[in-house]
């Protein structure tokens, strides 16, 4: 079979099962399973794999030692039209074991049963130790050449194009958690450049929880589940974390980003990330400059609500690994820009009083601006979760000539732990080798033999220095592109096991973080810590961590206090005089709304033509319309995306009414617990539920027609961010306006100025 031709295969399979085609295909909107509609008959009718769906890619056909192969990337995955073995013998049956006689016993040589059981006994690997839950996507990087006069890296030369993988995550979670907990989230990036791997290990927030990496498996034992109960799953609210945070105070200012809005994002595509570290650049001559990593989203940083969070929790735990498949699908591609804050390389490695090796310290953008070098377009989503997203394996020394390393104690740490825990996770030394890891430069490594070897090696000289084999490999000079290990003097010093005195101050710039946030962004802060802490049942714990917030503000520590009904206690150290960064708040710009989700509320009774009309405006602006209706199916020729008792608000950026839906029949309380007290309404209660959630969400909500009367029923008409009108069009383009800002922030009445 010609597997050049997807659209021909499948057309073939969907002739091949007669015909009976039942679905309710709705073009442009993502999600559906595989690349075909199933029939509804088994098919029969011998043919190859069906092509995978459009969007996806997977590893580039390179050998384990980085050529260039040309085989198509299709090649990957299965090949043929029959059932093999996997040697490759075709198969018969694979229903029945073999057996003496129809009663049995089972034969001992039944080949086919034994492979099939012993290699499904072996298809979990260890997940991650930390960042166990993710979701990955291949893309490509292009450099703007805003770098060429810092670094002499090939891949941010002004034009070049880097395929990417990228890989967001989750700290805490085990593989199975939910996508919306409250946590730090990875942002790891492979650079696949032609001098050599790239790997971005970066995180969502700037700082770190720690100083040195001796501290990450206290800090990762601390936020892990209880070691007796395994309770709680993905959560920071529990005793253990807060008994450590409020001892180590340097986890302060990590541990108000987590409280903060970043801690619950809306999408991987609405975060920044940071490289957190300072890393060193090197140009063609030699020179040094110091920086730190930044990601810029294209859409704006932005945060759920946390209510929203939990909701999602349940409703859709995939929720953000969803987001970022279904952008893919629908041409919303994610788009982030690199860039670098720049310091000078002194000695003494400080910016602006700031230690550029004290990983919980940023650097405000005020005083160090962010210069983009380059754009990161995600474009691809995996073609096989295990093979890319799981198998993928980052390392901080993955470096090409032109970055380098610093000092910072936690980077130190980290360039042994990511090689070491591979060794466990992925079964031994070989991992490069596994497609998703395989480099794109030319690998010549004198590295032999190890579990897993993929690479048929040539030669009788894996040494050097070697005559037999002619003297290869032979080390690169600077003509030839070498590696740089920048010769960094090492001040003479006692060899201790202790910090630099700067290290000391753990709290101005958490008190800086906290007087850059509007009111909203304070409030939300205080909540969550009043939840965490609310959930931690000693109370010595619980005044531990008070005294840090009263090191850090006094309105932020007494609010807290007063939810967890303690006192609030003075300060211990003199509050920090310090300028806010209004950069660090995701509050009060504009942004466009790409791939964002509509739900559209439509009975039989609404303008469906006016209904159409939207549909193709919101398709139009780069979004996806959800119709949502009492049933299934279709309501005049429009096909439901969700119903009444499957959808639910969180999953719309925006609400749009086109009519005010009776109470179906499934709608009683008893029978759907979701539509709330019995309430009498001339409206489906699960309708009005939608509409006072994204309202308490600050969602912007739109009505035409019949749907006005939803706003009223609701309680909600007239409030900010709710749009009447007489047409469809003219009030999503109304929404369209308020969904540039992310919410309607006027509906959040800040307690705190
Ligand atoms: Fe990691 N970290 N880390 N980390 N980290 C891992 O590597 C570690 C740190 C980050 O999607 C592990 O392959 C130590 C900072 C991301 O595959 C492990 C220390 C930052 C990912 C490990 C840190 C990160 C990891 C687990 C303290 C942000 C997921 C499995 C010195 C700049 C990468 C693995 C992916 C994963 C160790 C601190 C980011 C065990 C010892 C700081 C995004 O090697």
């Amino acid at each position: 079979m010609d597997s050049s031709k997807p659209a021909k295969v499948v057309k073939d399979v969907v002739e091949a099962a007669a015909g009976k085609v039942t679905d309710v295909l709705t073009p442009d909107v993502p999600g559906a399973p595989g690349s075909a509609p199933p029939p509804f008959d088994e098919p029969t009718t011998p043919h190859g794999p069906l092509p995978p769906k459009e969007e996806q890619g997977a590893p580039d056909t390179r050998t384990p030692t980085g050529a260039e192969t040309g085989v198509p990337k299709i090649a990957k995955g299965q090949q043929g039209a029959f059932l093999t073995t996997a040697n490759g013998a075709r198969l018969r049956d694979t229903d029945h074991s073999l057996k003496a006689g129809p009663r049995g016993p089972v034969l001992l040589q039944d080949h086919h049963l034994r492979e099939k059981i012993t290699h499904f006994d072996h298809e979990r690997i260890p997940e991650r130790v930390v960042h166990a839950r993710g979701a990955g996507a291949h893309g490509v990087f292009v450099a703007y050449g805003t770098a060429e006069e810092v670094t002499r890296a090939g891949f941010l030369k002004k034009g070049t194009e880097t395929p990417v993988f990228v890989r967001f995550s989750t700290v805490l979670g085990s593989r199975g958690s939910a996508d919306t907990v409250r946590d730090t989230r990875g942002f790891a990036t492979k650079f696949y450049t032609d001098e050599g791997t790239f790997d971005l290990v970066a995180n969502n927030m700037p700082v770190f929880f720690i100083q040195d990496a001796i501290k990450f498996p206290d800090i990762i034992h601390a936020g892990k589940p209880h070691p007796d109960r395994e309770i709680p799953q993905a959560q920071s609210a529990h005793d253990t974390f807060w008994d450590f945070v409020s001892l180590h105070t340097e986890a302060q200012h990590h541990t108000m980003w987590n409280m903060s809005d970043r801690g619950i994002p809306r999408s991987y595509r609405t975060m920044e990330g940071f490289g957190v570290h300072t890393f060193r650049l090197v140009n063609e001559a030699g020179a040094t400059v110091l920086v730190k990593f930044h990601w810029k989203p294209k859409l704006g940083v932005h945060s759920l609500t946390w209510e929203e969070a939990q909701l999602i929790g349940g409703i859709d735990p995939d929720f953000h690994r969803r987001d970022l498949y279904d952008a893919i699908e629908s041409g919303a591609y994610p788009e982030w820009e690199l860039g670098i804050q720049v310091f000078p390389d002194t000695p003494e490695e400080t910016f602006a009083g700031i230690d550029l090796l004290d990983p919980t310290k940023i650097v405000p953008e005020e005083l160090a601006p962010v210069q983009a070098v380059g754009r990161l377009t995600l474009n691809r989503t995996p073609r096989n979760f295990f093979a890319e997203t799981e198998q993928v394996a980052f390392h901080l020394g993955h470096l090409p000539p032109g970055i380098d390393v610093t000092n910072d104690p936690l980077l130190q740490g980290r360039l042994f732990s990511y090689l070491d825990t591979q060794l466990t996770r992925l079964g031994g030394p070989n991992f490069t080798q596994i497609p998703i890891n395989r480099p794109h430069a030319e690998v010549n490594d004198m590295l032999r033999d190890g579990f897993h070897q993929h690479a048929v090696h040539a030669g009788v000289a894996p040494y050097r220095p070697n005559s037999l084999d002619g003297g290869n490999p032979f080390p690169a000079g600077d003509r030839e592109n070498a590696f740089v290990d920048t010769p960094v003097t090492v001040a003479e010093a006692p060899k201790v096991r202790a910090a630099p005195a700067s290290f000391d101050d753990h709290y101005s710039q958490v008190r800086l973080f906290w007087l850059s946030m509007s009111p909203v962004e304070k409030e939300h802060i205080i909540r969550a810590y009043t939840f965490e802490l609310g959930k931690c049942y000693h109370q010595a714990i619980k005044e531990r961590q008070l005294q840090c917030l009263a090191n850090i503000d006094p309105v932020l520590c007494e609010q807290v206090a007063t939810g967890l009904g303690l006192p609030a206690p003075k300060p211990t150290v003199p509050l920090a005089e310090v300028q806010p960064s209004p950069a660090l708040s995701q509050v009060g710009r504009e942004w466009p709304a790409d791939g964002r989700m509509v739900g559209i509320v439509v009975d039989a009774d609404s303008d469906l033509d006016g209904v159409s009309e939207v549909r193709r405006a919101v398709f139009a602006a780069g979004m996806v319309p959800l119709l949502v209706a009492a049933h299934g199916g279709t309501v005049g020729d429009l096909p439901v995306q969700r119903t009444f008792a499957t959808g639910r608000s969180v999953e719309f950026d925006a609400v749009l009414l086109a009519g005010a839906p009776a109470p179906a029949p499934d709608a009683l309380p008893a029978r759907d617990d979701k539509a709330g007290a019995a309430r009498s309404t001339t409206v489906d209660p699960r309708v009005l539920l939608l509409v006072e959630e994204a309202w308490r969400h600050a969602k912007a909500i739109g009505a035409w027609g019949a749907g006005a009367e939803v706003l009223r029923q609701a309680g909600v008409a007239g409030t900010p961010g709710v749009v009447t009108g007489d047409a469809g069009a003219e009030v999503f383009g109304a929404v369209q306006q308020l969904m540039g800002a992310h919410r309607v922030w006027e509906r959040f009445p800040a307690s705190v100025s």
